[in-house]
């Protein structure tokens, strides 16, 4: 059995980790968001696909659900007493590494999609990573503080801001002229079903299907999807602040409308959220917190039978 599945940070992770303990002997291919990517001091960022390999891999922060567990900081420390900038973006010395290795790669030459592959060679995931793209393809958000009306980098209005200024539109930048990156359109093909774990919908799961040709070879599968929206809020994070500035209610309703019947067959809810409805979708509902490794082994079993009995 092959299975796809788009993904952005930890959610995305983290049902992942039960995806493949509900799988074990499927083979999974992972398309991962790209657009939350940055340079920093002259290194290459790729908080998304870190995520998903240090947390597959047995490596990342449990608590904080993003870098690396066991990390320090002297490297940070370091460049702020040079006064250097940014300071409000915290790269821990173990993942600086990653960033120095995956640098080093682009510089000689190297597409991400290699680069992913030579850094998962250690981390052994367990699972095929792919970034959504080769080509540089970064997520800008416009607001309106006191500087003006501006767009500044996903990573500032997230970490500096904490989504406190709100977003009046998000620009994938570079999305037009991106494409798949090698495999990705043939890993949705070869697909028995796609999953969409409970990702971020805008700015996670709405990137990844902006580059052209993603959403059309996705909708043409069976696809399943999982609410990251519980009771009218995010489990974590702050996708509301997303949904709000695209128009879209945080609730699983909203949610399930803005991917719609042409791209789902399957959504899953919480039990709180039953009654949630979209002609041509089958909604079940079922408790949804992946508090633990098991609770999201069951989540992604749901996933994945719902989706083989629709495909
Ligand atoms: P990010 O890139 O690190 O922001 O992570 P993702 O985009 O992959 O996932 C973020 C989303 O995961 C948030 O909108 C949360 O609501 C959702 N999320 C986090 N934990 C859970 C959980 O236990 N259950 C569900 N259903 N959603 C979750
Ligand atoms: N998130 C924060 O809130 N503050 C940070 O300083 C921070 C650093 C960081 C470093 C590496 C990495 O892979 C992720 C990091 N994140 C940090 C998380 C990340 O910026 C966001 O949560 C995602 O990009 C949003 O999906
Ligand atoms: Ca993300
Ligand atoms: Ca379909």
């Amino acid at each position: 059995m092959h299975i796809v599945s788009l993904a952005g940070g930890i959610g995305g992770a983290r049902f992942l980790r039960g995806l493949r303990a509900a799988a074990p002997d499927a083979a999974i291919t992972v398309i991962g968001n790209t657009g939350d990517d940055i340079t920093l001091f002259g290194l290459r960022v790729c908080p998304d696909l870190d995520t998903v390999m240090y947390t597959l891999g047995g490596g990342i922060n449990e608590e904080q659900g993003w870098g690396r567990a066991d990390e320090s900081h002297v490297v940070k420390e370091e460049l702020a007493a040079y006064g250097v900038e940014p300071q409000w973006f915290g790269l821990g010395d173990r993942d600086f590494a990653t960033h120095i290795v995956r640098s080093q790669m682009l510089e000689a030459g190297f597409p991400l999609s290699q680069i992913t592959q030579a850094l998962c060679t250690r981390w052994q995931p367990g699972v095929r990573l792919l970034p959504m793209t080769d080509d540089r393809c970064e997520t800008h958000v416009v607001i309106s503080d006191e500087h003006g009306r501006r767009a500044v980098h996903f990573q500032e209005w997230w970490v500096r801001m904490r989504a406190s200024v709100p977003a009046e539109s998000f620009a994938l930048v570079g999305a037009d002229s991106a494409k798949p990156a090698p495999g990705v359109l043939e890993a949705v093909e070869q697909a028995d079903v796609v999953i969409l774990p409970p990702s971020n919908p805008v700015v996670s799961i709405g990137t990844i299907l902006q580059v052209p040709g993603i959403r059309e070879a996705v909708a043409a599968k069976t696809v399943v999807g999982v609410s990251p929206i519980i009771g009218g809020a995010p489990v974590r994070g702050m996708a509301d602040a997303c949904l709000t500035a695209i128009g879209v209610e945080t609730t699983a309703q909203a949610v399930l409308d803005l991917y719609g019947a042409g791209l789902l067959d399957g959504w899953l809810v919480a039990p709180e959220d039953d009654g949630v409805a979209l002609d041509g979708v089958r909604v079940v509902a079922r408790p949804l917190l992946m508090h633990d490794a098991g609770a999201a082994a069951d989540i992604a079993r749901a996933a994945l039978d719902l989706a083989l009995e629709l495909a």
